[in-house]
């Protein structure tokens, strides 16, 4: 019993915690926001707040497993990525449509067909119905569909067109690059090298989830507000 309730010597516990409740004021944030921008952004912001709730719902039960068993909460946190993930790539092709940029529908496929070739080999590997190694390789393929299109690909080329957009598609774009390679760090320390533990690799995770969901919103915000302005 005494196991249901947070600790105070649990650090990883309390990132848990901190992250949760986070997630639940930054989409209570989005939303609001959302109805002051103009009508082309809020979509966009829609979808940041969608993105930091589904993480919410996810976190409470996150931090719930983590307290009582201790142990990595994997299954929860592949199913909120494979939502949120993906609904962060729509993100930058929301955000080309709203600033009037010419993007294809083919940029909208090949960023979500990436994130989820990214997230389910991670899943098959990390779960033992495909090797770790085959996992990972699957999984860095899906991360790199995903860089190429955001960087050298159609979306990179639609964005460095348009003045207002260019700069938070920067900056969206290192977070894929620079926030993202926290996770497949942690999947070869962590599953190929065993040389980080579970409360090692769960607080850096959360802290990459803070960074990687609400400071890309914030991203987004940002622009819609300056655009709005
Ligand atoms: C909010 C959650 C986010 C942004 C999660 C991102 C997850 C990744 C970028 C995971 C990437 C992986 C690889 C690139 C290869 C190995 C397996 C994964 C799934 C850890």
């Amino acid at each position: 019993m005494d196991h249901s309730f947070l600790s105070g010597s649990d650090f990883v516990g309390i990132t848990f915690w901190v992250v949760s409740i986070a997630m639940w004021a930054s989409t209570i944030f989005f939303f609001y926001e959302g109805m002051r921008v103009s009508a082309k952004w809020r979509t966009s912001m829609v979808v940041a707040g969608l993105i930091t709730f589904i993480a919410a719902v996810h976190y409470m039960y996150m931090r719930e497993f983590w307290v009582t068993m201790g142990e990595s909460p994997v299954v929860y946190r592949y199913i909120d990525w494979v939502l949120t993930v993906p609904l962060q790539m729509v993100e930058f092709y929301l955000i080309l449509i709203a600033a009037g940029a010419a993007v294809s529908g083919g940029s909208f496929w090949r960023l979500l067909v990436g994130t989820l070739v990214m997230v389910i080999g991670g899943y098959l590997g990390e779960s033992g119905m495909i090797s770790i190694l085959l996992g990972f390789i699957i999984g860095m393929i899906g991360w790199a569909v995903i860089i190429w299109e955001i960087f050298r690909g159609e979306a990179s080329q639609a964005a460095s067109q348009n003045a207002s957009v260019s700069s938070a598609f920067n900056a969206m774009r290192l977070i894929v690059l620079i926030g993202w390679a926290i996770y497949p760090l942690g999947y070869v320390l962590g599953l190929m090298m065993g040389s980080v533990d579970a409360n090692t690799l769960n607080w850096i995770y959360n802290l990459a989830d803070f960074v990687n969901k609400i400071l890309f919103g914030l991203i987004i915000w940002n622009l819609a507000i300056k655009d709005t302005a």
